[in-house]
């Protein structure tokens, strides 16, 4: 194991591991001494798309070769390092873009379920952002009620990820600068599953051998993702289950109880979530529960689904991805229920150390010696209540001698939707981002940047998110996160009003203090990051800020990066004109050219590109750099300085 400081900031993750390594049980944090990164892997300089190979083709560190030797380090087929590195991060995309796509079409075929009645025990409960979605969309309203006009939303909306000509219809939110930009390239994506199933051809063995084609489908694949399968879960879900606004909860193992049964629900699709919510609450269960010796049932979220039944119900959260084991080595969990994405087949193995049990609930994800309970949504109820039973079943086996459940909880305010984040600063009749952008033009606010993304454990857990928010806020720049970025920001006390006056710069900690909003703001779950792309559009349309995403001061970042989903994110960011810092590692290191092409190339194409730094704080300097870049092209430089001299102000405020 390596030194505990080097694991993690959070005291509850490392009273874990000690626990874990007493108990005798491996976990992720072994698994990452044991089995090391392959270098050649992680430079993106290895192929193995055919049985000619797998090719390796990396060049020896600090060397320089003529080129000659140049021509001779190919693949088998011939291909270049170029397109070697190229195919890999376009398949990362690919993959990324069908995780978040996927999600999208199940929630859509939920949805319309919903409208005929099939699927029962859910609503449509925003009525307004389901007129929104209909006007967005030409469906005609006039008297039709709300099932019939969902009936309609939802089909036309699965139809885009079946789309063969034509462009994703939510592409023509974006600002016209950035539509005549992707129309300019030719990557405006046609359906969603054409562009993937397209990466995943040219990447296959003698097809698109040259990188900057290659890179031209990852953006077109990339905002398939961002602006359709992901922009429909987030729509769709707001629709079905409501758009959050601003709740309180806590965060972090200690929600856990001693005395109640305790179930987790990870993994990332809210359908099963929300029913889990109301069933966990149902007296017939909870009388259920105290007939086997606990005092009710605890419901908490890990990953993002945490996140959505966070932010729409203040459902509080054990923890983020690298907590996943930890919360079943409290023994004090009875059920860890899945559905898909960023599950660990480590818990199966886990759980065998202690009593909880592992319930796979989706035909696409089964984990071998997990538990598989199905979760049919057209006997939602039923399902969730046969869940719940399994694990308040599972109680009476609970060994007390092996229950420590970590203290540790924190307070944080969620669900800082873009719809929120409108009436917070307009107000309920002028809705609107005007107060933002004029205190971005006025220079109390700097700019605006995205932190988001996983953990992985090659760096600090939840370190390198804290302290690249911390610099961000502590000069002016107001954060938005999700996933499990947001949940190391919440867990370092980040998501409290209270946090601006303690963490943030004179000027951003006024504005926090006026609106009543933390400097973190929490945006969702990882699908959600489409409301960033909302928020960012909506800001151009403000005014004052330029005409395309690219001219806002903001930027992006996802310093503890680790998913394929988070390649894919970042490729929409920078797409969408947006510079995007990630930290831990790059894919395609190993290939100058390459990575060249995305830290540079891209930004004359897309007045967005990709950067990497490992140092959360020289990361977050770069992103403060952009947003500066961008604020003299704006003309508002001046202002910012004249803000930062006013040391009454800064008095006063500290
Ligand atoms: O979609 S942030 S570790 S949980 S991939 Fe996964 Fe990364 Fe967490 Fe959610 Ni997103």
């Amino acid at each position: 194991m390596a030194k505990k400081e080097t694991v993690s900031i959070d005291p509850a993750t490392l009273q874990m591991i000690e626990k874990a390594a007493a108990d005798g049980c491996n976990i992720v944090f072994d698994r990452a001494e044991t089995t090391r990164p392959c270098p050649i892997g992680a430079e993106g300089a290895c192929c193995s798309q055919c049985a000619m190979g797998p090719c390796r083709v990396p060049l020896a560190k600090g060397k320089e070769e003529t080129p000659e030797e140049k021509q001779k380090r190919r693949g088998v087929c011939g291909a270049t390092p170029e397109t070697i590195a190229a195919r890999n991060f376009l398949r990362k995309i690919a993959a990324g873009t069908a995780a978040h796509s996927d999600h999208g079409r199940r929630v859509a075929e939920a949805f319309i379920g919903i409208a005929e009645g099939k699927v029962p025990g859910y609503e449509i409960k925003d009525e307004q952002k389901l007129l929104q979605l209909a006007l967005d969309l030409g469906v005609k309203i006039g008297d039709r009620s709300n099932t019939e006009l969902a009936l309609e939303v939802g089909q036309l909306l699965l139809k885009e990820f079946s789309k063969q000509e034509g462009e994703l219809v939510f592409l023509k939110r974006a600002p016209l600068k950035r539509q005549e930009i992707w129309h300019k390239l030719g990557v405006a994506p046609r359906g969603v599953d054409r562009e993937v199933v397209e990466a995943m051809h040219r990447t296959h063995m003698g097809v698109d051998q040259d990188y900057r084609n290659l890179l031209l489908q990852g953006a077109r694949c990339s905002l398939a993702d961002g602006w359709g399968g992901s922009m429909i879960a987030t729509e769709l879900q707001d629709v079905m289950f409501g758009t959050p606004s601003p709740v309180a909860s806590q965060i972090n193992l200690g929600v856990l109880k001693e005395d109640e049964v305790n179930i987790i629900i990870h993994g990332h699709e809210p359908q099963l979530a929300e029913m889990l919510a109301v069933v966990t609450q149902d007296p017939e269960m909870i009388k259920y529960a105290k007939s086997k010796g606990a005092k009710g049932i605890n419901l908490a979220g890990m990953c993002c689904t945490a996140n959505e039944v966070l932010m729409r119900h203040g459902v509080p959260i054990a923890g983020n991805f690298l907590q996943q084991e930890l919360a079943i080595v409290t023994g004090a969990l009875e059920a860890m229920v899945v559905d898909v994405q960023c599950i660990m087949q480590g818990l199966v193995n886990v759980a065998s150390c202690y009593h909880t049990k592992i319930i796979t609930t989706d035909p696409r994800a089964k984990i071998e010696g997990a538990t598989h309970m199905e979760f049919e949504e057209h006997k939602a109820p039923e399902s969730a209540k046969a869940i719940v039973k399994a694990a308040i079943d599972n109680f009476p086996n609970r060994k007390k001698e092996k229950v420590a459940i970590p203290k540790d909880k924190t307070d944080m305010i969620a669900g800082f939707s873009h719809e929120t984040i409108n009436y917070l600063l307009g107000g309920l009749f002028r809705a609107s981002y005007r107060p933002l952008n004029d205190n971005i033009i006025n220079g109390r606010i700097r700019g605006v940047a995205g932190v988001v993304g996983c953990n992985n454990v090659r760096v600090t857990h939840d370190n390198v998110h804290v302290a690249m928010m911390k610099e961000l806020i502590k000069n002016d720049v107001l954060v938005i996160s999700t996933g499990c970025g947001a949940m190391a920001a919440a867990k370092a006390g980040l998501m409290v009003p209270e946090a601006a006056a303690k963490f943030a710069g004179a000027g951003l900690a006024e504005v926090c203090e006026t609106v009543g909003i933390p400097p973190v703001l929490h945006m969702g779950a990882c699908v959600d990051n489409s409301r960033i792309l909302i928020a960012a559009t909506a800001m151009v349309k403000d005014g004052g800020l330029g005409d395309d995403i690219s001219d806002l001061p903001a930027a992006g970042a996802a310093p503890e990066w680790m998913s394929e989903k988070a390649i894919a994110i970042g490729q929409y960011f920078v797409s969408s004109g947006v510079f995007t810092v990630f930290g831990v590692t790059w894919p395609t290191l190993g290939n100058k050219e390459v990575t060249d092409f995305l830290f540079k190339g891209m930004e004359e194409m897309y007045g967005g590109m990709w950067a990497f730094e490992p140092d959360p704080i020289k990361g977050a300097q770069m992103m403060i750099a952009h947003i500066d870049k961008k604020r003299k092209a704006l003309g508002i430089d001046k202002a910012r300085e004249r803000v930062l001299f006013d040391m009454a102000m800064r008095r006063d405020l500290t």
